[in-house]
């Protein structure tokens, strides 16, 4: 489904991440991919996953989105190691952690900017960067959470940060349509990752999740790969500017 298809990702943290599982997916289909990291602690686990790829990855390359220069670091290090890529996923994210415990209505202005800058700034920033190294049939996504939507407990300026990153999708699927370029965002169901797992409560949303969604499960990372994989492949050639449940269908329900 992927053959043919160079795709980037940014940025994988640990073998739990979101990330991982999306590149494991797109691997599986055939893609050859430019794995990102942020720092010099990740880098070393994203090099040792990587061994665990069919396709060698084209490059395993750092990518820290608070600093401009290095998303021009990116889109020339893609273009040396590339040429032009078909595929941007954005798996990025991040919020000082007083923001997620104390009630939003303390949200202190830093720490508001930090998490827009961090978790949908960066989509910007990495869509305008790699729109040179874009070849003229391309995909872009991002993840976002149902805590956009709707209040989820402790998700306070992360669920600010992903509506404006569900917003951005549409409004970046408007300014790159022209040019071949399709953006979407997955909506992913709660996770187990080293993201969600220091949230106060967090095993108790992973139950009510189980009891209240139709397929009476959480969502496995896998599954977020899959459909990862299905809409930077040609078989979502006709879908833009979407946001995508992959949440066992919790989304649906009332009550
Ligand atoms: C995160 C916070 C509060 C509630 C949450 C989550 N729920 C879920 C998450 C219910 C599923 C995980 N999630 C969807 C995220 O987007 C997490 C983002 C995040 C996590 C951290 C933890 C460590 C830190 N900053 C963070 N910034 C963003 O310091």
């Amino acid at each position: 489904m992927l053959k043919d298809k160079r795709i980037a990702i940014f940025n994988i943290a640990n073998k739990r991440s979101i990330a991982w599982a999306i590149a494991q997916s797109m691997d599986a289909q055939g893609a050859r991919l430019i794995l990102g990291y942020q720092n010099e602690r990740t880098k070393a686990s994203v090099e040792d996953l990587s061994k665990e790829l069919t396709n060698k990855p084209l490059a395993i390359i750092p990518c820290d989105v608070a600093y401009q220069e290095q998303i021009e670091q990116v889109q020339e290090a893609i273009k040396a190691e590339a040429g032009t890529i078909h595929g941007l996923v954005h798996c990025l994210a991040f919020a000082p952690k007083e923001a997620l415990q104390n009630p939003y209505l303390f949200t202190e202005r830093e720490d508001f900017i930090t998490a827009l800058e961090i978790s949908t700034y960066s989509l910007v920033a990495l869509a305008r960067g790699l729109t040179p190294v874009f070849s003229n049939q391309g995909s872009i996504t991002t993840l976002t959470y149902y805590g956009s939507e709707k209040v989820m407990p402790n998700y306070n300026v992360m669920g600010v940060a992903k509506a404006a990153l569900e917003a951005s999708v549409r409004y970046l699927a408007y300014d790159l349509g022209p040019a071949g370029v399709r953006v979407n965002a997955i909506s992913a169901g709660p996770i187990n990752t080293v993201a969600a797992r220091g949230v106060a409560g967090f095993l108790d949303i992973l139950e009510v999740h189980e009891q209240k969604a139709p397929l009476k499960r959480t969502v496995e990372s896998r599954e977020v790969g899959d459909t990862a994989a299905f809409l930077a492949s040609d078989l979502a050639s006709g879908i833009t500017g979407e946001v995508i449940y992959v949440d066992t269908g919790y989304n649906i329900m009332g009550f």
